[in-house]
């Protein structure tokens, strides 16, 4: 820990999920007031949640201040381990920069003891790094993709920067020197700064390094190097995928320069909970429930695949899945009718060569679906189900309200 920092910054960092090892056990709260954007990733389709953050497929509300302040009230008096109320998304925390500082005030006003931590990609930081300080956050994370323009400018589509657009080796110029800046800030300021790096397969996993040792020597505290999910509809949707070894050995030969976030769960933008037990559709404010349509449904009977880690929620990725629960609907009714359990699609690494034998396994698994409802799935396997006539839907949602929205095709958001 930085000597300069008081006991009660050491006190919070030793308390928050993602900056400290010790921290598991406490919750946070993501605020989703943040939708608007200034930068275009190029892995990134703003359908979803920012992925510098967070994880594609699954889009989050957003909430008004006035709205997350309630919300804060509510989760509060459930969650005694609550100590974070970070604000990652859906787009930039900094884009949206009135909203996030309504909300911190309002909710501080609240509760004074919270914990305030933000995620931005940088471009505003400079501007805001005085003001966030003294609004009271004390946590802060920057994506730094790259420290070199050439690379930078594959990633960043556009910046959007004082009634400018700027594109190509200008556009990661401006994204690097801003992002310096505002991580000197921060330093000078003596806030806790993590910088979350996304490793993407030949364009910048071969520079990550450069980026750590850059960073450690402008003070930040951790990296959290993270694979990139690619987002269907981004530019880089059919990427390579970086694998479980591949980022470990990345973030294991980092740890040598810095200390290394192991446990990141790419969380959405709405986020409840410890990490890795999202709870956040039991405080979903914006209530949608779903009725079927019975005029506009396409077939009188559909077969549907859940992956589901709770047995409650749609809450699990395809390839996790060890079984799909089937359900049928007919007659204007949900059933539930049987587990079916399969051999992993890829559950991890090195046992993902043989994926052809085992997308064959799901697929005979799966015989007489004509849907499947997963959080999330690769483009190969989905294309896999879709030349096989099963349609595939990624969605965050209680089983039989997914269902209901997915043969409906979704009448209302998820
Ligand atoms: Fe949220 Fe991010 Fe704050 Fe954590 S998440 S704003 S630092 S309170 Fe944590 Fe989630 Fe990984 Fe982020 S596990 S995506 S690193
Ligand atoms: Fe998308 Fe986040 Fe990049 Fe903005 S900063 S374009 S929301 S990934």
């Amino acid at each position: 820990m930085n000597e300069k920092w008081t006991m009660e910054i050491k006190e919070k960092t030793e308390k928050h999920p993602c900056y400290s090892d010790g921290g598991h056990k406490y919750a946070r709260m993501h605020i989703p007031v943040a939708p608007k954007c200034n930068i275009q990733c190029n892995y990134c389709n703003r359908k979803y949640d920012c992925l510098n953050e967070s994880r594609p497929g699954v889009t989050s509300e957003v909430l008004t201040p006035e709205e997350a302040v309630e919300k804060y009230k509510t989760v509060k008096s459930k969650l005694n381990n609550l100590m974070v109320v970070g604000i990652a998304g859906p787009g930039d925390a900094l884009a949206n920069f009135q909203e996030t500082k309504k909300s911190i005030n309002l909710i501080k006003e609240y509760d004074p003891n919270v914990t305030f931590c933000l995620s931005t990609n940088g471009l505003m930081l400079p501007d805001y790094a005085t003001e966030i300080k003294e609004l009271g956050v004390t946590h802060v994370t920057v994506t730094i993709n790259a420290i070199d323009p050439s690379i930078a400018s594959k990633i960043y589509g556009t910046v959007s920067y004082k009634d400018k657009i700027y594109t190509g080796e200008k556009a990661g110029k401006l994204m690097i020197e801003r992002q310096m800046e505002g991580l000197k800030a921060l330093s000078t300021l003596n806030m806790v700064t993590k910088v979350n790096i996304v490793m993407i397969k030949g364009i910048n996993d071969h520079h990550i390094e450069s980026v750590v040792e850059k960073v450690k020597e402008l003070g930040i505290f951790m990296t959290n190097i993270m694979p990139l999910i690619p987002a269907k509809g981004s530019k880089f949707e059919d990427f390579d995928l970086i694998t479980n070894k591949e980022l470990n050995t990345m973030r294991q030969k980092c740890s040598s320069h810095l200390k290394q976030m192991y446990h990141c769960r790419q969380c959405r933008a709405d986020a409840i909970g410890i990490l890795g037990e999202d709870i956040s559709l039991d405080f979903r404010t914006n209530k949608c429930y779903p009725k079927l349509d019975e005029a506009n449904i396409k077939a009188k009977e559909y077969t549907v695949a859940i992956a589901s880690k709770t047995g409650r929620l749609i809450d699990q990725h395809f390839g996790h899945a060890e079984e799909f629960l089937i359900y049928k609907y007919s007659n204007n009714h949900i059933e539930f009718i049987e587990k079916r359990s399969i051999s992993q699609y890829c559950s991890g690494v090195e046992d993902c060569d043989d994926k052809e034998s085992k997308i064959e396994n799901i697929l005979n698994t799966l015989e007489y679906c004509d849907m499947v409802l997963c959080l999330r799935i690769g483009n190969g396997p989905r294309k896999n189900l879709e030349s096989n006539h099963i349609e595939v839907i990624e969605l965050y949602e209680e089983i039989e309200k997914g269902i209901i929205k997915a043969i409906n095709k979704f009448k209302c958001a998820s």
